[in-house]
């Protein structure tokens, strides 16, 4: 077939994709189901352990929060609001699948098994924070927005050609990432070599004070995957369940050898960027009361509850569990001998180049002094 360029209508081609990413949703913002069917797929063992998950995740950004206004930690990109998207993700992945987060998915890491200390240390920008057990599956936090997507490319298409069929990479991103080259080269590869990668877009509506629509003209975020051959989906990023049986669909699909999925999840962070930034100067109090009728904990809370599953009881030994788990993170970090230059140059090589290797010794000389 062939096309007459005087039949062309520039405005109709640019399709707005509204059928094809209407929202998954499986519980509304009250925790009523609205969608039996996959709700059906999901025993009560797993919901209770995704509420358990994002109990924690809530609990450890609200201490985490004190701590960086105690002084005690480095600054802090708050994910309260986001649990769902981060938390439900995770819960639909094994330790033997590969975690690929941001500066935000800092509770994602340390649930996937960085012991917790370690993402303390990362905070305060010290090397030890870098320094993961070998079959410890993950990167360190990526705070270059964007960067997630080419190293997470290149494990899942080391993957492929491993022939390994048991295990996935998963990838997050915020939504103003996908205005960064590295996303599109990332997408693109994963792609051309049907390479088990799930991306997860947490579009939160904002990159720092920018609003998606400064972002992007694209009607949404999932559409980007279309030109690069990628299946991808719009998700209730705010829905725990629907994040969980979305990205458990897409694991199974990438897993049968079929590659990439890309899903964009609408969340939305109820704190500032991070312990610096003012959200008041760009978002209202109107839209974030909408936002927090939303809230993901509360829905699953809502649903469990009804359902005889959880109870304020439970609520609160998660949250002790985790308190207690970060006052020994803390105790453990105080441990951590004071990093010198000589270790964070010795950490960037497997195999020190004989260039960086003449600093290092230059260092050590010094701090022998
Ligand atoms: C390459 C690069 N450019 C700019 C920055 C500064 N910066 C830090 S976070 C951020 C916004 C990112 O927004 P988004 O991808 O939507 O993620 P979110 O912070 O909302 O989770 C920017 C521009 C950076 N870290 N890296």
């Amino acid at each position: 077939m062939t096309a007459k360029l005087s039949e062309v209508d520039l405005k109709a081609i640019v399709p707005t994709y509204a059928k094809e990413f209407e929202m998954i949703q499986v519980l509304d913002k009250e925790g009523n189901v609205v969608d039996e069917e996959t709700l059906n797929e999901i025993t009560d063992e797993e919901l209770v352990s995704l509420m358990k998950d994002i109990v924690w995740g809530r609990t450890l950004d609200t201490r985490t929060i004190i701590l960086n206004r105690q002084g005690a930690l480095g600054n802090y990109a708050t994910a309260g609001g986001q649990e769902a998207s981060q938390f439900g993700s995770l819960a639909a992945i094994t330790k033997d699948d590969f975690l690929v987060p941001t500066y935000r998915d800092l509770g994602v890491i340390t649930r996937h098994g960085l012991p917790m200390y370690k993402t303390f240390l990362w905070y305060k920008g010290h090397v030890a924070g870098n320094q993961y057990d070998k079959d410890f599956q993950a990167y360190v936090p990526q705070v270059m927005v964007g960067g997630t997507l080419t190293p997470a490319a290149g494990v899942a298409i080391g993957k492929k050609f491993n022939h390994d069929t048991k295990s996935v990479v998963l990838a997050l991103c915020g939504d103003g990432a996908t205005s960064q080259g590295d996303f599109y080269e990332g997408i693109n590869f994963a792609g051309v070599y049907h390479a088990p990668l799930i991306t997860v877009i947490q579009n939160n509506g904002y990159g720092i004070s920018v609003p998606s629509n400064k972002q992007t003209a694209a009607a949404t975020f999932a559409q980007k995957g279309v030109a690069a051959g990628i299946p991808s989906l719009r998700v209730d990023g705010m829905d725990p369940v629907a994040m969980y049986a979305t990205v458990k669909k897409a694991r199974e699909y990438a897993l049968a050898g079929n590659g990439p999925v890309l899903i964009e999840a609408l969340t939305y962070r109820f704190g500032p960027h991070t312990m610096s930034d003012d959200p008041k100067r760009y978002r209202t109090d109107e839209e974030l009361a909408e936002w927090l009728e939303k809230d993901p904990l509360k829905r699953l809370r809502n649903y469990l509850t009804q359902k005889g599953l959880w109870s304020p009881e439970q609520e609160a030994e998660v949250e002790e569990e985790l308190k207690k788990e970060v006052k020994e993170a803390m105790a453990r970090m105080a441990k951590e001998p004071a990093q010198k230059v000589s270790d964070f140059l010795k950490n960037m090589f497997e195999v020190t180049p004989p260039s960086l290797a003449r600093q290092v010794k230059k260092y050590e000389a010094k701090e022998m002094e």
